[in-house]
């Protein structure tokens, strides 16, 4: 099927025209002058021409009408007929039975010779000319098709036993016979199409065409690049692999190559030799993969790169550690003894932590910073993260087209093909606010993932056939060929230079030892196995090559060994020194200015000044004059300017006045998500767009002042995993930053659970690594269905770090309680109901002395909702974030007539004050709201269990009994109530599997189930409520 597919591609004509009328003015058929149109639409109608071939003849034409004598005889009477005025097919004088591909397809219409057509070639024999055409037209498609089917017949398995794209057949296009030559054609001499550089010369004889294409296309290199939709893009990489004597080496350069799998193979040996019972996901069989990122690193920065940031899995980590990064070796063999630490974190082992080094490159002479992002071991999470990180820092530094930052990522070949967030990754690339402007990805190919035979992991031919969606050019390499893998690194870097793009190079390899050192392959793959045992090191057919070759002699070998060797040994003495391991060594992204200047426990106010809320509203209700702005739009700005003369301000206000107030302290604000521009719930409208002007729009918030720092709100790709991931590495670069992904609805979070589990509530703990990302996950029951009501609270407030139980006797609230909790926890986990109070929240984030992530629950109704308002001066100076909002009705100025004090988070919280009011029990029920649920206001929530002595404690919530903040409250409520004697009630929903019911009737009817328990009432009482 898979051949098929690329037959009918090379045949379509349609495909070929329409790319190139929408693509090129150049080309003389759709350019010249009237009558040269009309022929070229002679020449465009004739039945020969396919897709493939009309190129080539339409290069020829143009050659042509430059210099009739630049084309062969039969050419030149051909087009001379066309310019005579003869119709498709009429052109050509041909032998009724000629056939073109090797008795395929038969050439019809040709057999109708033109006798109006005065042609001063009449003489020459018509099938000698038509033959002569047909033949050059299989030449063409000859070369055509080992550019596009060569890799497939490369040899590219340095084990000699597997096909890399998983199929042993040969393309029956790549065989002579299929275009009707045999031996007696090799000596003919051929023109050479304009599509191929494999000579300097306008022809070549059959047998060096065919010598050069399998020597490009089909030894150790697989070029796929014909999928790419675009000729400037294809020529480009065709002069890089077609040109005679491209890939050589100089001495030189061998030798640096040399050198450079010394140290790959050498250290592996090392740490076998000094470890054998370790796990370390050794490189062996792969070796050549540090000499490839140094090359693509050394050739990136010569073009002007000078900050990388690598995303890799384990194999090979500690490798690109010690030789690519240059993280001092005793600092990585002492991971290998048992210390302990000696500063904050969890830590993680050793294949999984991170780097950021910055030394000089020696071989362009400028200063690289490099970075490897920490990762969990769920292969292909990283991704997005080191895309993140990356476009942040490019951000920054305001190297807008990345020129100067740029990713590298490291994968398997099983992950590579397995992993969806490999495709979400991909994608985010040509989307304006998540591009990097290319990425160079290379994968360690061994041919297998743990036991996984590849014909059992993937679909399709290659691993990398997921880069062939964005159209990014593969280059398939055999690792025994060390210079030609240099090459392909060469290319890819001066290919996204060029062109901006991703590129993935290929390490066809294979894995010496079992998955890791411990592992017995010859369980699962016994040949393979066999083969390995007897196959020798790359390194060992490098030296064999290079001496035979005179490069070096035995000595420098010899050296080159020892001095390595004896490094290592010096390192391993070092590490023995070493008595404590420090995780800060191993910090990817370190802030070390911004923890200088802070008092770790001093949390600074966040409130703004009445001018600054006047002056951002002002701007947040307005538009430029001239624009053309939905009427809809217009009484949406005009309510929010008669909301601040009500003094009653909205949520969309309060997000405003936190982006808004923080941009012009120069802190950048991002916000991204799926429809995020407009909001899911349509209350926020950061990006207004002109009814009558396609693309123009108007950002108010990028409008306040001009030195404010950027605005940058984003719709982005439907992921989640992929997005959520982005944010996070973004996150990671600046911490003067807002940085907040928000779902569109809440539940959707969990297809990036991997990026909430492994980095944001792990994170810090395990790589000391900080992040004060936010997610804003719409949440709240409203009668939308099982999908669209809950954010499950309750998973994360499982995994929050926080004890349930609190201890009073050796706990002292007040002072700096509330900033040590927030020092010491994992996340903030909050439910906001008011606009003031999601304002705080926000701009806590980043006064705070430290960062955390801030899970938010965020609402859909309350958007909307005529209670949800906030007065300007709750947004004031000497207003705060409010951890707890507590009663201030009737119940709190007489404590002692209330029965019932219930507690709850969220907008439930709105519903039960109808409610309460529905039953009359406005004096006798106070309603406290927990804004805050982690860290736990304990020190609060006792305030107001006392301050209620004699009333019955109640937590109510909407969520189901087994879900919501239930199971994380109670065990703290009543580690605090207990030493009053006192404890907490739940009431309302039973346990449930489904988050929700899909039945408008029965939500609201456990809607008043509900409101029945938490008031103590028949459910008759609440006839008629509804909430
Ligand atoms: C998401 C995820 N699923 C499963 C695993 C378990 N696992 C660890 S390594 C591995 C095989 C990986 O194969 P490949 O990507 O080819 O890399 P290799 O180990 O061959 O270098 C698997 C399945 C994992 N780490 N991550
Ligand atoms: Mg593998």
């Amino acid at each position: 099927m898979h051949r098929a597919g690329l037959l009918c591609r090379l045949a379509s004509p349609s495909r070929i025209n329409a790319y190139r009328s929408a693509s090129s003015n150049k080309s003389p058929l759709a350019t010249s002058t009237t009558q040269t149109r009309k022929n070229s639409t002679a020449v465009k109608h004739e039945p020969f021409l396919n897709g493939s071939s009309s190129v080539y003849i339409e290069q020829m034409y143009e050659a042509w009408l430059q210099d009739p004598s630049s084309v062969h005889a039969s050419w030149d009477a051909y087009f001379r007929n066309v310019e005579a005025g003869a119709g498709p097919g009429q052109a050509f004088h041909a032998p009724p039975a000629s056939t073109l591909f090797g008795g395929g397809i038969a050439l019809s219409g040709f057999s109708t010779p033109v006798s109006s057509a005065p042609s001063p070639s009449s003489a020459v024999n018509a099938s000698t000319s038509v033959q002569s055409i047909s033949d050059h037209l299989k030449i063409q498609l000859l070369i055509r098709s080992f550019q596009t089917r060569g890799h497939n017949i490369a040899e590219l398995d340095p084990l000699g036993i597997n096909s890399a794209d998983l199929d042993d057949t040969v393309p029956p296009e790549l065989e002579l016979s299929f275009y009707g030559f045999g031996e007696r054609d090799l000596d003919r001499e051929f023109l050479l199409p304009p599509t191929t550089f494999i000579s300097e010369k306008k022809s070549l004889t059959l047998r060096e065409i065919l010598k050069r294409l399998r020597q490009i296309y089909c030894t150790s290199t697989g070029v796929e690049y014909m999928h790419v939709n675009n000729l400037e893009q294809q020529d480009w990489i065709r002069r890089r692999f077609e040109a005679p004597r491209v890939t050589e080496l100089s001495h030189d350069q061998k030798k640096v190559l040399f050198k450079r799998l010394i140290r790959s193979t050498k250290f592996e040996e090392f740490l076998a030799k000094k470890w054998p019972s370790e796990k370390r996901f050794g490189l062996e069989g792969c070796e050549v993969l540090i000499p490839a990122i140094k090359q693509v690193i050394d050739s990136s920065s010569t073009l002007g790169v000078d900050s990388f940031v690598i995303g890799m899995p384990h194999r090979g980590r500690l490798n690109v550690l010690a030789n690519v990064c240059r993280q001092p070796l005793a600092t990585i063999l002492s991971q290998f003894s048992t210390l302990e630490p000696a500063d904050e974190g969890s830590g993680d082992v050793k294949y999984h932590l991170g780097v950021c080094i910055e030394r000089l490159n020696r071989q362009s002479q400028r200063n690289v910073k490099i970075a490897v992002v920490a990762n969990p071991s769920h292969l292909e999470a990283v991704d997005p993260v080191v895309i993140g990180k990356v476009r942040a820092e490019a951000f920054y530094a305001g190297d807008e087209k990345c020129d100067r930052t740029m990713a590298i990522l490291l994968h398997g070949d099983a992950a590579f093909a397995g992993q969806g967030v490999v495709n979400e990754t991909f994608n985010l690339n040509d989307l304006t606010s998540y591009s990097t402007h290319g990425t160079i990805h290379i994968v360690a190919n061994n041919q297998i993932g743990f036991t996984t035979d590849p014909r059992s992991s993937r679909s399709s031919p290659y691993c990398t056939d997921v880069g062939r969606v964005v159209g990014c050019p593969i280059f398939h390499v055999n690792v025994d060929d060390p210079e030609a893998v240099m090459h392909v690194c060469n290319v890819a870097a001066d290919w996204r230079k060029t062109f901006k793009k991703d590129v993935i190079i290929d390490l066809v390899c294979y894995r010496r030892h079992g998955h890791n050192e411990l592992d017995e392959p010859m369980f699962t793959q016994p040949l393979m196995y066999q083969i390995i045992k007897k196959t020798k090191t790359a390194l060992e057919k490098y030296q064999e090559k290079i001496l035979n070759e005179g490069v070096a002699n035995e000595q420098y070998v010899k050296e080159e060994l020892t001095k390595y060797g004896s490094i290592l040994e010096e390192a391993y003495e070092n590490a023995q020194k070493i008595t404590y391991v420090r995780n800060r060594d191993w910090l990817d992204s370190p802030w070390d200015d911004f923890f200088k200047k802070r008092d770790p426990l001093k949390l600074p106010a966040t409130g703004i000044e009445n001018d600054n809320i006047q002056h951002i509203i002002q701007k947040f209700s307005s538009y430029p004059e001239g624009f053309n702005l939905h009427r809809g739009l217009e009484r949406t700005l005009k309510g929010r300017q008669q909301m601040l003369k009500d003094n009653s301000l909205d949520w969309a206000i309060g997000e405003a006045l936190a982006f808004g107030s923080l941009l012009k302290e120069g802190i950048h604000v991002r916000l991204s998500g799926q429809d995020v521009e407009r909001g899911t719930f349509s209350h926020r409208h950061h990006v207004l767009h002109d009814q009558k002007t396609d693309q123009k729009v108007y950002n108010p918030l990028n409008d306040l002042a001009e030195k404010q720092a950027e605005y940058t709100v984003c719709n982005s790709s439907l992921s989640e995993y992929a997005v959520l991931g982005f944010e996070l590495g973004y996150s990671m670069v600046d911490p003067n930053s807002l940085v907040i992904w928000e779902a569109q609805f809440g539940d959707f979070s969990n297809t990036a659970q991997c990026i909430i589990d492994q980095f944001i509530s792990s994170g810090q703990s395990k790589w000391i690594r900080q992040s004060g990302l936010v997610m804003l996950l719409p949440h709240g029951y409203e009668g939308m269905g099982p999908e669209h009501s809950s954010a499950r609270p309750e998973r994360f407030l499982q995994m929050c770090n926080e004890d349930d139980e609190i201890d009073l006797n050796k706990v002292a609230f007040g002072g700096t309680f509330e900033a040590q909790q927030l020092h010491d926890t994992n996340w903030i986990v909050a439910n906001c109901t008011t606009p003031a109070n999601i304002y705080h929240l926000l701009r806590r984030q980043v006064t705070m002395p430290f960062r955390k992530p801030a899970i938010v629950f965020s609402p859909k109704s309350l958007l909307r909702h005529p209670l949800a308002r906030s007065p300007v001066e709750h947004f004031e100076p000497g207003s705060s974030f409010q951890r707890i909002i507590p009663e201030t009705g009737a119940p709190s100025e007489n404590p002692q007539n209330v029965k019932r004090v219930v507690f709850c988070t969220g907008k439930v919280y709105y519903d039960m004050v109808a409610a309460r009011k529905h039953v009359g029990k406005e004096s006798e029920v106070a309603l406290v709201r927990v804004e805050q649920l982690s860290p736990f206001p304990y020190d609060l929530v006792q305030e107001e269990c006392r301050k209620y002595q004699g009333a019955e404690i109640i937590w109510a919530q909407e969520e189901h009994k087994n879900m919501g903040a239930w199971s994380f409250v109670q065990p703290r409520f009543n580690s605090l109530l207990s030493v009053d004697g006192r404890q907490t009630k739940y009431a309302g929903r039973l346990p449930s599997s489904s988050p929700a019911t899909g039945n408008k009737f029965t939500h609201l009817l456990e809607q008043k189930e509900m409101m029945s328990k938490v008031f103590d009432v028949q459910k008759s009482k609440l006839e008629g409520f509804k909430a």
